[in-house]
């Protein structure tokens, strides 16, 4: 019953609050380099190599009453696992985004600038070593959300340490402390097919689900997003709009019925 009264209360309140205000999809366009190349010639370029297998277009972050959504959309998709490069996790930002130095960045890397609150891990990455890409389109699978420990983000690399985009987060092993992190909150991935344009990677977690994990920041709050393959050729990083007055409200209504909900 409980869980029932949890689910009710937060599909209602998400309902009420979060289609008064308007929710949209949000779109992220590439404008982000990140952390120098490690081809001199290829400093400040925004992919390395074949646009066709590594390029990365944009992200579409969306959040209403179901939940949080994040798309990303690339041509790698079909391409995974070639010289054993694998899907990234999504990192996020729950207070904001500030990258280090001037846009577009080429000196941030995990190092510095934004502080990653958390990271959306999938449980499926690819094959980490066949010799030809493999197509991933169609694919889907589960999802986990741990707080970010920095020490366990795995940075890019290509083919045992020679790095495109030098140091950036690809992703999250929440096994590589001593001790293993628990999930905070489970979701879901897909693959889907995009016909006549770049394909899309799509992360989601339920508004029950964020709203069980104390975690309805993911719909209220400014958001800062990072993802990119475990090469690092193209990353994808910024911000979500300042949240607006009605979604400051929802926030404080959401929050004193999570706090209260935890002490019960
Ligand atoms: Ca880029
Ligand atoms: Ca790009
Ligand atoms: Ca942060
Ligand atoms: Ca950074």
């Amino acid at each position: 019953m409980k869980v029932v009264r949890n689910y009710l209360m937060v599909a209602l309140l998400s309902t009420l609050i979060l289609s008064s205000a308007e929710a949209t999809t949000v779109v992220i366009q590439d404008n982000y380099i990140g952390a120098t190349a490690n081809e001199a010639a290829d400093i400040g370029k925004d992919v390395i190599g074949a646009p066709g297998r590594y390029s990365v277009d944009r992200m579409e972050v969306t959040t209403n009453a179901s939940g949080f959504t994040v798309s990303i959309f690339s041509n790698f998709y079909d391409n995974v696992g070639y010289l054993g490069i694998q899907l990234g996790d999504l990192f996020v930002s729950t207070n904001g985004w500030n990258p280090f130095g001037p846009a577009p960045y080429v000196n941030d890397n995990k190092n510095n600038g934004e502080q990653w609150e958390y990271a959306l891990v999938l449980d499926n990455h690819g094959a980490s070593a066949p010799v030809t890409g493999q197509n991933m389109i169609g694919a889907s699978g589960s999802l986990n959300v741990y707080n970010v420990i920095n020490s366990n983000i795995i940075s890019s690399y290509l083919n045992g340490g020679t790095g495109y985009r030098l140091d950036q987060e690809t992703q999250y092993n929440p096994n590589a402390g001593q001790s293993p992190q628990a999930s905070l909150a489970s979701g879901t991935w897909s693959i889907i097919d995009a016909p006549g344009e770049m394909d899309e990677l799509r992360f989601s977690l339920s508004a029950v689900a964020l709203g069980n994990a104390g975690l309805l920041s993911f719909l209220t709050n400014q958001l800062g997003l990072h993802w990119t393959m475990t090469c690092g050729n193209d990353v994808i990083e910024g911000q979500t709009p300042e949240p607006s007055t009605m979604f400051l409200l929802g926030a404080a209504v959401l929050g004193g019925i999570s706090r209260r909900r935890k002490a019960a």
